[in-house]
């Protein structure tokens, strides 16, 4: 192929128009559009000065929106700045961290198993383990109140271990983790917007039995899987409803009656090939009070504890609609105008607009599923998920032909009644094969079409050669204009698999911890029943061969310079950090121990560990707190027993 014929083709020519499940799903035919689109396309335009000063942040000013990044399966969550792009801060919250001690503090150890199953926990326990280190957090979304964001909470899935998580958004720290009975991966996870969250919808994707307790395992047709709903403020499972087919992404309507997931394997296969089979599969959608009064009325199973109502195709209970569409489809996404909702296509190269408003007529019964069908547009290959500018344009990410397209909504809706426009606006080169786009505010009632994100799952040669392992790709889209503009790329570690961006007048975190914080409130138990007062004391108290060790710790000094143990006790370590300064957080690294925590401003931080290991051991201070930081430190001494 001459250079000249490689230069002009498009992603498009390249991948040709037949496109058909084993293109998208082979690793071999994804490996191949990957490797020939390094030879096709110009680098985007990012050069004008113009627009690069719109995303500078100079040093010491504030970005203007928080975006907060579902990290994959590094299990964490990160927060970055927008438009600068800077990474500011991490929350880990599946994953184990070695700065804060996550997975390792009694504070942190309660949040990640006191809502595991008995049934996890004990499985946990027979392979040494008290919880999971690794997860899949694919979604994370802020609280709602009335349609926008209220900067309460973040509430993200596990999708590796079947949980969700809430974050608290006034320290950013993880403070729930629930696993979720009977459903099995949590994939889609959404909240629900008015009048407030309310519930957190959570799909569980693959089917399994229900109870899955080790019968039926040669009987698929009788697997399924769950779609949960939360209490975002108890995070009780509060009913679950049994569906047919997998769930997919989902998303609530701006009333506050509607949640529809998409959903593949109709034909509830196995193989790809049986998934495949069918030309249609559906997007459910679920009746919250026909769902509520199911449960009043006492029509649900019970299963582990959790009420369980049936939707599936063949229930008469009028729970769920199921609206064929497209064989495995993928995005879910609320326009902001309130009133549609943009399914895309994924094997599809089309979206599908349904309309809220009619789906009381589809329960009512007086319209048929179609009649709900509002638009249909063909978009371009591989389209996932789709994003708002509040402007009544909307941005779906192709992952086939690694683009986003801008499209129009009203002229969608217009073509589709047969009207000659082409909503199509503008497509733009992304770097490469796109997962999620999202925007500023996008998926609230007060979307402000300024910044577009573009989560790229390849990166390849945009970035230094750092070995066959690539970072992958976030891309800042420019979308104030009539045009979108690619302005920045930043290489990111796995994953970015999604985000959202929240106007930062909408966040109020706290600078200093308040003493009565929930997080610490078993250390204070502990101290109240120790007679000690944690701000002050500085003690070890015994009892029998558990040791309570309580210190403070104010730059640059512990109040604790040594203690004493024997071997073989159970010790735990109370610091309090009782600096009351913004920015001044202690930690506590023991020595050979691997025992390391932060303690930040007015925290108390706990961690418990048997003193197996005889001698001195060093403890000090890892968060760099003062000039005299490395002399931070004490001594725990462990005597062999009868010494
Ligand atoms: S959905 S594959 Cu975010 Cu595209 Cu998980
Ligand atoms: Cu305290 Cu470093």
């Amino acid at each position: 192929m001459s250079k000249e014929n490689r230069d002009g083709l498009s992603r498009r020519d390249l991948l040709g128009t037949g496109l058909t499940a084993a293109t998208i799903a082979g690793a071999g035919g994804l490996a191949g559009s990957v490797s020939t689109l390094a030879l096709s396309g110009s680098p985007a335009k990012a050069g004008e000065d113009e627009e690069q000063a719109k995303i500078t942040v100079l040093p010491g000013q504030l970005d203007e929106y928080y975006g907060f990044w579902s990290g994959g399966h590094s299990g964490e969550v990160r927060i970055l700045g927008l438009p600068s792009m800077r990474e500011i801060m991490r929350i880990p919250v599946f994953n184990r961290d070695s700065a804060t001690g996550w997975g390792l503090t009694n504070e942190s150890l309660k949040v990640l198993t006191e809502g595991l199953t008995p049934a996890t926990k004990a499985y946990l326990a027979s392979i040494g383990r008290k919880t999971f280190e690794n997860g899949d957090l694919h979604h994370a979304r802020p609280s709602y109140t009335d349609g926008t964001y209220d900067g309460r909470y973040l509430f993200v899935n596990d999708k590796a271990n079947t949980r969700v998580g809430r974050i608290r958004l006034d320290v950013m720290k993880c403070d729930k983790i629930v696993e979720i009975p009977n459903a099995h991966s949590i994939h889609g996870l959404r909240l629900q917007r008015y009048p407030r969250t309310g519930y957190v919808f959570c799909n569980g994707e693959n089917r399994v039995p229900i109870p899955n307790n080790g019968k039926l395992l040669d009987d698929a047709k009788k697997w399924n899987s769950v779609f949960t709903a939360l209490d975002g403020d108890s995070m009780a499972v509060v009913w679950q409803v049994v569906v047919s087919g997998n769930l997919d992404n989902n998303d609530a309507d701006y009333k506050g009656k509607y949640v529809a997931a998409t959903s593949y394997n109709a034909e509830e296969g196995l193989t790809v090939a049986d998934m495949m089979a069918a030309e249609k599969d559906h997007v459910v959608v679920f009746n919250i009070a026909a769902i509520e009064q199911a449960i009043k009325d006492g029509n649900y199973d019970e299963v582990n504890g959790v009420k369980i109502v049936d939707g599936r195709k063949t229930s008469k209970l009028n729970v769920t609609r199921y609206i064929p569409i497209a064989k495995s489809p993928h995005g879910c996404n609320a326009a902001p105008d309130g009133k549609h909702l943009v399914i895309a296509g994924k094997l599809s190269p089309t979206v599908t607009i349904i309309e809220w408003d009619k789906l009381d007529d589809l329960f009512a019964g007086k319209i048929k599923e179609d009649d709900t069908i509002v638009g249909n547009l063909e978009v371009g290959l591989g389209p996932l998920h789709t994003a708002f500018d509040g402007r009544g344009n909307c941005y779906t990410s192709l992952f086939l032909d690694s683009q986003v397209v801008k499209w129009n909504l009203d002229e969608a809706l217009r073509a589709y009644q047969g009207e000659k426009v082409n909503p199509i606006k503008q497509k733009i080169d992304v770097h490469y094969q796109i997962g999620h786009v999202n925007a500023t505010q996008s998926e609230t009632k007060e979307a402000d079409g300024k910044w577009a994100v573009a989560l790229c799952k390849f990166s390849k040669d945009r970035f230094l050669n750092v070995g066959p392992l690539k970072p992958e790709n976030e891309q800042l889209i420019d979308i104030s204009g009539d045009k979108m503009v690619l302005v920045h790329d930043s290489p990111s570690f796995a994953e970015p698999h999604d985000a959202t961006m929240v106007h930062a007048s909408k966040i109020r975190p706290v600078e200093i911890w308040k003493r009565d914080d929930p997080m610490f409130a078993d250390a204070r138990e502990w101290a109240k029943k120790d007679g000690i007062i944690l701000e002050s004391d500085n003690k070890v108290i015994r009892d029998g061969d558990q040791v309570r060790v309580y210190m403070t710790s104010m730059a640059p000094v512990f109040g604790l310079t040594q203690f004493k143990v024997n071997k073989g006790d159970e010790v735990t370590v109370f610091v309090t950090n009782i600096d009351n300064i913004v920015d001044l957080t202690h930690g506590f690294t023991l020595v050979n121990y691997g025992i390391g925590m932060e303690v930040a401003p007015q925290a108390t931080a706990s961690v418990t560990f048997k003193a197996d290991s005889p001698g001195v051991h060093y403890y000090y201070c890892q968060w760099f707190c003062h000039a005299l930081h490395m002399e931070m430190q004490g001594q725990m001494l462990v005597q062999e027993a009868g010494a």
